[in-house]
């Protein structure tokens, strides 16, 4: 910035000139938008299950599910509160829907991934088509689906809500509304987006290559198949372990345009090298317990817990027992622009 001190004669121009006809000076704030590299109000920070599970438990005492809409605790970054955002691109949140309750059908321009953290037996409908949904299962509600939760089960249930809220609100284009009902009436059967779509076939004389995976639950117990059965050639990304992305088999591209969502595995005593990326990241721990460097702090982690990585801080992951790590972050988005980076240290 140049300072006043330095050209007092400028102060004049921009308080009498620039300022009352909507104009100012580029050449003040240029250092701060050209930047070397990513300089975030986004911190690295961790939400430990154990500390915020009662608290989260007593919110059904407070309000229900259909009065709030959807009970969601945001998990709001510490270097951005009050702007309801992990990191400066996504929302994320902890739904809880109770035993008995319903989460009403509504729809918006925001897309939506569901990661189940804990409880099973409820449901989220998605244009028609309930999924049943179990621990560590990862779920979509894409843009304009109509969407509705209901629990028919006997316990809670909660899962971590990750939406792309703060990009559709940079964009102006957040539209949304309600259903004429409660929830709506399934009108096709459960599994039947997976069976067509989520085989490793698609139907015959179907070439669409849609923006959005019609698959809308990728069941862990398939998941962990995977990861299980590649590690047996013990092949080890040293910066990921073993890790795969959930895509939209229509194109191989992320399951949701604005949300890249992956799960790894880390056997333990695994070590990753450094690496980052400037795709900001959110954690969630399926399995297992260790520990993250993430820059010069250390985040002791366990199963349900969720932690977030700000673009471009070095991390380092270490497995003390077998784990597995679900994450998601708008690294589709900075692809898609041409602007995504990462560093493998020296590999
Ligand atoms: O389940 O539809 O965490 O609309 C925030 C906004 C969840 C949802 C959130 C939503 C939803």
């Amino acid at each position: 910035m140049i300072s006043a001190d330095i050209r007092p004669d400028l102060e004049p121009y921009y308080t009498q000139e620039l300022d009352p006809k909507n104009l100012a000076p580029l050449w003040e704030v240029l250092p701060g938008i050209a930047k070397k590299s990513p300089e975030s109000a986004c911190k690295s920070f961790i939400w430990h299950y154990e500390n915020l599970r009662e608290t989260l438990l007593k919110s059904a005492e407070l309000i229900t599910a259909e009065e709030a809409e959807r009970r969601v605790l945001i998990l709001e970054n510490p270097g951005m509160r009050g702007r309801f955002r992990i990191t400066t691109a996504l929302f994320a949140g902890l739904q809880l829907i109770m035993p008995g309750e319903v989460a009403p059908a509504h729809r918006h321009t925001q897309a939506a991934l569901r990661f189940i953290v804990e409880g099973s037996g409820a449901y989220t409908a998605v244009n028609g088509e309930r999924t049943n949904m179990e621990e560590g299962d990862f779920v979509i509600t894409p843009a304009w689906t109509w969407h509705d939760h209901g629990n028919e089960s006997n316990e809670p249930m909660v899962w971590m809500d990750g939406l792309d809220i703060p990009i559709i609100e940079t964009l102006d284009a957040t539209f949304a509304e309600k259903y004429n009902d409660k929830y709506q009436v399934p009108s096709r059967p459960e599994g039947d987006s997976l069976a067509r779509f989520g085989s490793g076939m698609l139907p015959v004389d179907y070439y669409e290559k849609g923006t959005v995976s019609k698959v809308f639950n990728y069941p862990y117990a398939r998941t962990r198949e995977a990861l299980e059965t590649m590690r047996k050639a013990e092949e080890w990304d040293p910066c990921h372990g073993l890790k795969l992305r959930f895509v939209n088999p229509e194109t191989g591209n992320s399951a949701m345009p604005t949300i890249g969502t992956n799960m790894q595995l880390l056997p333990k005593g695994f070590e990753t090298s450094s690496y980052r990326s400037s795709d900001a990241c959110v954690f969630s721990v399926v399995e297992g317990s260790g520990k993250s460097h993430l820059g010069n702090q250390v985040y002791e982690w366990s199963k349900r817990d969720t932690f977030v990585v700000p673009s471009w801080l070095p991390v380092k992951h270490v497995a003390n027992e077998d784990a597995v790590l679900f994450s998601f972050s708008d690294k589709p988005v900075q692809l898609m622009v041409g602007v995504w980076r990462e560093d493998r240290g020296n590999l």
